[in-house]
């Protein structure tokens, strides 16, 4: 262990101290996730619980919003075994502690009511003015996976991890960085490496390789044949979403495709637009793009080479979605400076 890996451990033990002396005096816990949970949020939420089971003797209820659709996350959450409460049957009034993990206040990404009293804030995207007024604020927009720091939570406090968990752990780091390819750091790559031989193969195989369902393959048909290339920049519309997770994984998979830097989806979740971008660029940040893409209109959020976004319509048509469509990607376009490349499909037409 070097110099700056013990510092950064020492500061952990610090703060997890403090912050298990301050939780030690109050009741129930509640730990909200973001809405459509992903590897990241579910191993990190698993991770406090286990923390303040093994330090406090507290039991946590872990908390989301949406719909687990990605195959990966669905046989991640059975696998696993991690249990999850819909945040509409919590009621907060019960929670004398909540904590917010892999999302901040307000982001627009998680159910957690706007106002609400967040006490623990632990997350890697970029920190939001709603954040500091948190009690505890742990947020490292250099890490990679919010899981790397619940990770770091449980060594600075000399908490055992059993498989399950730390197959958790490992797959969370493993599918946010892409097995440390993108946005990694020295944490991501030390956390990785000492989880990995702690995980279960067999049940990391399950989860890495599951069975997909016929949607599934419907959704990836109606992504390829809307699929539109400006030079760099690909534009995928998917029409009615089936589940909301899969523009993310169309973005993920289609930016791989040879000559593109730059990948969005986009899909209608009833009344509400999903947008999910895609970068190989280092020189470009994907979340400051999105957010200037959605201002105004909606929530965006991400970092530098994924980003996510959301706009409400309470009463559009298909219609008025497809124009918004139609004017977020020529803004995306105008601002990557590529408007005038002929558009061309990516197959058929
Ligand atoms: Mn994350």
């Amino acid at each position: 262990m070097n110099d700056s890996n013990r510092d950064s451990l020492q500061r952990t033990r610090v703060f997890t101290d403090a912050l298990l002396d301050w939780a030690r005096g109050r009741g129930k816990v509640l730990i909200v996730i973001h809405d459509n949970p992903d590897p990241d949020s579910l191993a990190s939420a698993v991770a406090l619980r286990h923390l303040l089971t093994m330090k406090l003797n507290r039991d946590s209820v872990i908390a989301f919003s949406g719909m687990i659709s990605r195959g990966e996350n669905i046989a991640m959450a059975r696998e696993l075994e991690i249990v999850l409460t819909p945040m509409e049957t919590v009621d907060l009034c019960d929670f004398s502690m909540i904590c917010m993990l892999d999302t901040q206040p307000e982001t627009g990404n998680n159910s957690l009511p706007p106002g609400t009293r967040v006490d623990l804030v632990v997350d890697h995207h970029p920190i939001r003015q709603t954040s500091r007024d948190c009690r505890w604020i742990d947020i490292r927009d250099n890490y990679g996976a919010t899981a790397t720091i619940l990770y770091e939570y449980l060594k600075a406090q000399d908490v055992s991890l059993g498989t399950k968990l730390a197959t958790a752990l490992f797959y969370a780091i493993k599918s946010e960085t892409q097995d440390l390819g993108r946005e990694a750091g020295r944490a991501d790559r030390n956390a990785y490496l000492h989880l990995f031989p702690l995980t279960n193969k067999a049940l990391l195989y399950e989860i890495t390789h599951p069975r997909l369902s016929p949607a599934h393959f419907r959704a990836m048909h109606t992504a390829l044949e809307n699929t539109v290339i400006y030079g760099s920049v690909l534009v995928i519309s998917m029409g009615e979403l089936t589940s909301p997770e899969v523009v993310a994984e169309m973005a993920d998979y289609l930016v791989r495709l040879e000559g593109i830097e730059v990948a969005m989806s986009m899909g209608r979740d009833h009344r509400t637009l999903i947008l999910s971008m895609r970068t190989m660029r280092h020189d470009l940040n994907a979340g400051e793009l999105m957010r200037k893409l959605v201002a105004g209109q909606g929530t965006a959020g991400g970092h530098g080479m994924m980003a996510g976004g959301r706009i409400g319509r309470d009463c559009a048509s298909p219609l008025d979605f497809r124009r918004l469509e139609e004017n977020l990607t020529h803004r995306l376009l105008e601002e990557l400076g590529v408007s005038s490349c002929a558009p061309r499909a990516l197959i058929g037409q």
